[in-house]
């Protein structure tokens, strides 16, 4: 070191404070810094070449450098040897080399030998070679020249560079290697050596972690297996590519967070007491739901609180549930073996929206506590399970017997509390019904002449058999012609056919309830006539049917002429016949025909034979309950030997009555004891022979519709109102198949039980003239319900059953509006006229559109156009099973009914009934108009009169004629007062 001049000498350390090193990347592992260490130990090679001195870094951190500066000599070469440097897993290497190198032509006498290079050599060893050192061993690497070389000698302001050379070694094969530094004649300080090779750190990517990895010598990328972060698991195996230069790159697959626990930076925590996650991913653990808890931690779920349940369905988010309450007020509408129920949602839906119904069916035997479960082919429509809707209809019960219905609210959780059955029941009897049709029917023999057939008895025969309906006719006849004849039993023999002839049959079952469905066509050949049985014999048979036909028609046409006669001297009403020709047919004995009590000369005859006499010492009274035309009706109890008590109407008759005004109270009791349905009050018998005579009916819980209707305004649900109607609609169905006119049809003779069934009543025969307070004089002396008769029965005492489906119209009207008066205060005369000239009744507040429809065709002016009872019972069943249907509410009806028409309808004294103008439009449901006429300031009828067609043109009546018609009306209206009698 003697050789350098000091002025370089400070060169080479005065450099070091201003320039800078930088610092390695983390991907670098080094295998030597000269920095880190204060003794390197490098073998310098002649000891006169490279110098190891001491200085410091940037940081005045102390290190130890070379340096050489012989640039004032010839032959310079100088080698600097490091130590051994083991290569470790390494493949790549590198080197770094910081130095500075001055630039020859700034050294002031320097001679032609200076360089500005120096060159870089290594050896490879498998291990430490000690001291020795041998040049030629190593291979060189490269020259080193400098970048920036300084040349300004100024003390006082050098900018000195630091350079930075980087240099790969290799490929290396052995443990380790030498480097040395070969300077043949150059000024330079080899400020720091560092040999490192790159790697890719360990790292966390997508939940993986992947270790630190040493890419390989190539060029090719190191592809790398991550490992899922503690609780999570693998999605998609997670895997990254580690290129040579020490970078991770294209992070493929992921981990995600295992239940319970969620992401947090790069690992996976749990989630806290009341806090959840369900299923594996990165989302973060959720608020436990309503009703559930959890105290740990991690959890996958919460757990339901006490009562409340969690079905398997159910998600984790959902909140628990429980089963929901009983179902409400549950209804049964009975028609003959089949049962509408309906019922009301429960009051709690336990939290869930999947409610459905089941019903349990259980047949419970007479004297028998305990009921068992309904066997046999009951059929629930539209099934007994699963049901989403609060109506079901249960067909094919047995006929007289009583049945439970247990209908129970489920919901997704109920099966979880098995115990937990929310049930209402529902105890119900049926009644008599037709049998089932006659389905199997088998030929037995065949000739020319005659068939022999047996059949199966109906599968639901729903009573005794009395006997077998069997029709026949001529296929080629088409019905025109047809013979019946009746069998005991179930077979018969039909005799004098034609040979060789094809004939259509069809046989019915009857019991008590009478007729069931005709099976269908069975098709039969005679013999031809080759097959023919001896001359004689058919000519036995032909006579025999002769005869047999004769007197059948004989006794029919006797019975004919008696009936008219008996009829027409005994009853009051000439246009009811009580024997009827059903379309053109002569009704066939057997058929239940209503018997009109006035056709007995000896009532006390006919009480007898339609009705039970009752010991009055089995009936005892309770209270008054109303007052009819005869005297009191009470309430009481009726206990007959061997049968159970029953809760009993009792109409007496008033003390110092006159043998017609006897007659005539017994009369109803005629009637009543000729039917057996379900929808007509069931008359218990009469006493007739002690005194006060009485009649005792079934006792009907909720008296009569219209007061009923009244008492709980606006509170029934549709089914349930249409369920009432249905009800009338079936007991008129009966009572018009019977025959029998009912000629005042109100809901005032209407009775309610308990079941909300409805059944019809009041059948006394001059009931009609006497006892209804709603009956007027007609101009022909008649006493008529005004509101409730058809046209053509006031006009011209035409009542049949087509009068009474209008009556039945304006029942429709009256359970639709909850009792309200049809044609409230109207005068009966007014009423009369106004349906004379087309006006009819508006739609009722929410009436659905199907029943105010009903309704107008009830109220068809030809009574033929008129439906018949049948079909408005099943118009109403219709409506039950779809309940939707009954959605759409009626609007103020259109053409012939549009307001225009109802005000064309309407005459000054249809005005003058009305307490309030207000009430006449609203009546006529012209609300606009009667908001509008508000508008022009009318307050009370009598500044009406004085309204201009102008007026009436301003609230938007345009067409001439209704705004004359108006105008004329308002008029008028001054010359009447508001109730004037008037005659009919
Ligand atoms: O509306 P209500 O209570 O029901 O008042 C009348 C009254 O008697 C006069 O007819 C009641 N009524 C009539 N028949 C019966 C019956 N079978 N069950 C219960 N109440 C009845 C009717």
């Amino acid at each position: 070191m003697d050789c350098i001049p000091p002025v370089l000498s400070l060169v080479f350390f005065s450099f070091i404070c201003q320039g800078h090193l930088t610092g390695y990347q983390s991907n670098e592992v080094n295998l030597l810094d000269s920095k880190a260490s204060q003794e390197l130990g490098w073998i310098s090679s002649p000891s006169h070449g490279w110098e190891e001195i001491s200085g410091v870094d940037e940081n005045y951190t102390p290190i130890r450098t070379f340096q050489v500066c012989n640039v004032m000599e010839y032959s310079q070469n100088n080698w600097l040897r490091t130590n051994w440097i083991p290569r470790n897993s390494a493949q790549k290497i590198y080197v770094e080399l910081k130095f500075t190198l001055r630039d020859c032509n700034s050294i002031p006498l320097v001679l032609g030998t200076c360089k500005e290079t120096f060159n870089l050599y290594y050896m490879e060893a498998d291990e430490d070679q000690g001291d020795m050192f041998w040049e030629h061993q190593f291979t060189k690497i490269d020259t080193i020249a400098a970048d920036e070389s300084f040349t300004q000698m100024d003390l006082g302001d050098r900018i000195l560079k630091l350079n930075t050379e980087v240099r790969e070694v290799g490929p290396t094969t052995q443990k380790g290697f030498y480097l040395a530094f070969q300077d043949v004649g150059a000024c330079v300080a080899l400020v720091s050596v560092r040999v490192f090779f790159k790697k890719c750190p360990f790292t966390v990517r997508n939940l993986a972690t992947f270790p630190d990895t040493v890419p390989t010598d190539s060029q090719a990328l190191v592809e790398v297996r991550g490992s899922c972060v503690n609780n999570s698991k693998e999605e998609d195996p997670p895997r990254m590519y580690c290129s040579t230069e020490g970078e991770w790159l294209v992070p493929i697959g992921k981990c995600l967070c295992n239940t319970g626990y969620e992401v947090q930076g790069v690992s996976c925590q749990a989630c806290r007491a009341g806090f959840y996650k369900s299923s594996p991913g990165n989302l973060r653990c959720s608020k436990c739901p309503p009703h559930s808890h959890t105290q740990q931690q991690g959890s996958d779920h919460c757990s339901c609180e006490k009562d409340y349940f969690r079905s398997a369905e159910d998600p984790a988010s959902m909140a628990c549930t429980r089963p929901p309450s009983a179902p409400r007020n549950v209804i049964s509408v009975i028609n003959e073996t089949s049962v509408i129920l309906d019922w009301s949602w429960p009051v709690d839906m336990g939290g869930r929206k999947d409610v459905t119904f089941t019903v349990v069916c259980k047949r419970c035997l007479p004297g028998q506590r305990q009921c068992e479960a309904c066997r046999g082919a009951v059929r629930f429509l539209p099934r007994r399970t699963g049901l989403r809707n609060t109506t079901v209809t249960v067909a094919d019960l047995l006929a007289h017997t009583n049945y439970t219905f247990e209908i129970e609210a489920v919901n997704g959780v109920s099966s979880l509390v098995p115990t937990h059955r929310q049930f209402a029941a529902v105890t119900i009897t049926t009644n008599q019904a037709a049998p089932s049709s006659v389905a199997v029917i088998r030929k037995d023999r065949t000739s020319q002449n005659s068939i022999a057939l047996s059949w199966l008895e109906p599968e639901r025969p729903n009573g005794i058999i009395l006997d077998y309906e069997v029709k026949f006719y001529e296929k080629q006849e088409q019905e025109t012609s047809y013979t019946i004849l009746r069998a005991k039993g179930t077979n018969v023999t039909l005799n004098g056919l034609k040979p060789d002839t094809t004939y259509l049959l069809q046989i019915r079952a009857r019991t008590a309830a009478g007729y069931g469905a005709s099976s269908p066509k069975f098709e039969f050949e005679t013999s031809p006539d080759s097959f023919s049985i001896s001359r004689e014999s058919s000519q036995v048979v032909l006579i025999a049917i002769s005869s047999a036909v004769a007197v059948i028609l004989s006794v029919a046409v006797a019975y004919l002429l008696l009936g008219r006669f008996c009829s027409y001297s005994k009853s009051k009403h000439p246009d009811e016949k009580r024997l009827h020709f059903g379309n053109g047919h002569l009704r066939l004995p057997g058929i239940k025909t209503y018997v009109d009590p006035h056709t007995y000369e000896d009532p006390s005859q006919a009480i007898h034979e339609f009705a039970r006499e009752l010991d009055a010492s089995c009936i005892a009274i309770d209270k008054v309950v109303g007052a009819g035309e005869f005297g009191e009706v009470c309430s009481g109890r009726l206990k007959q030997p061997s049968k159970k008590e029953t809760s009993v109407a009792i109409k007496t008759l008033k003390a110092g009555y006159t043998e017609a005004q006897r007659r005539d109270f017994l009369s109803e009791a005629s009637i009543m004891g000729q039917f057996d349905h379900p929808n007509i009050i069931r008359l218990e018998g009469v006493v007739t022979r002690s005194k006060p005579v009485m009649i005792v009916t079934e006792y009907m819980e909720n008296g009569s519709l219209d007061s009923f209707l009244r008492k709980h305004d606006g509170q029934f649900t549709m089914i349930q109102l249409v369920g009432m109607l249905r009800g009338i609609a079936a007991g008129m169905k009966y009572l018009s198949d019977m025959g029998y006119v009912h000629r005042d049809l109100a809901a005032r003779n209407i009775l309610v039980n308990s079941n909300l069934v409805c059944k019809v009543s009041d059948f006394g025969l001059s009931r009609v003239l006497e006892d209804d307070p709603e009956a007027a004089y007609t101009t022909r002396g008649g006493k008529i319900p005004i509101r409730w008769t058809a046209p053509e029965a006031i006009g011209y005492r035409k009542f049949t059953s087509a009068s009474d489906v209008w009556s039945y119209g304006i029942v429709l009207w009256e359970v639709m509006s909850y009792g309200e008066r049809p044609y409230w205060e109207m005068s009966n005369q007014d009423v009369i006229k106004a349906v004379d000239e087309g006006y009819r009744l508006p739609p009722p507040m929410a009436c659905p559109a199907a029943l105010y429809q009903l309704m107008l065709d009830c109220w068809q002016k030809d009574r033929n156009n008129r439906p018949k009872f049948e079909q408005i019972v099943s118009i109403l069943d219709k409506l039950i099973r779809n309940p939707s249907s009954l959605k759409i509410i009626a609007n103020t009806p259109s053409s012939p009914h549009s307001p225009e028409n109802l005000l064309l309808g309407w005459s000054t004294s249809d005005i003058a009934t009305f307490h309030s103008m207000g009430d006449w439009l609203d009546s006529t449901r012209t609300l606009p108009c009667k908001d509008t006429f508000s508008g022009i300031g009318y307050s009370s009828c009598s500044t009406l009169p004085k309204t201009s067609a102008e007026d009436v043109k301003q609230v938007g009546v345009t067409i001439i004629g209704p705004q004359k018609n108006i105008v004329s009306s308002l008029t008028e209206l001054e010359t009447h007062t508001k109730n004037d009698p008037v005659p009919v």
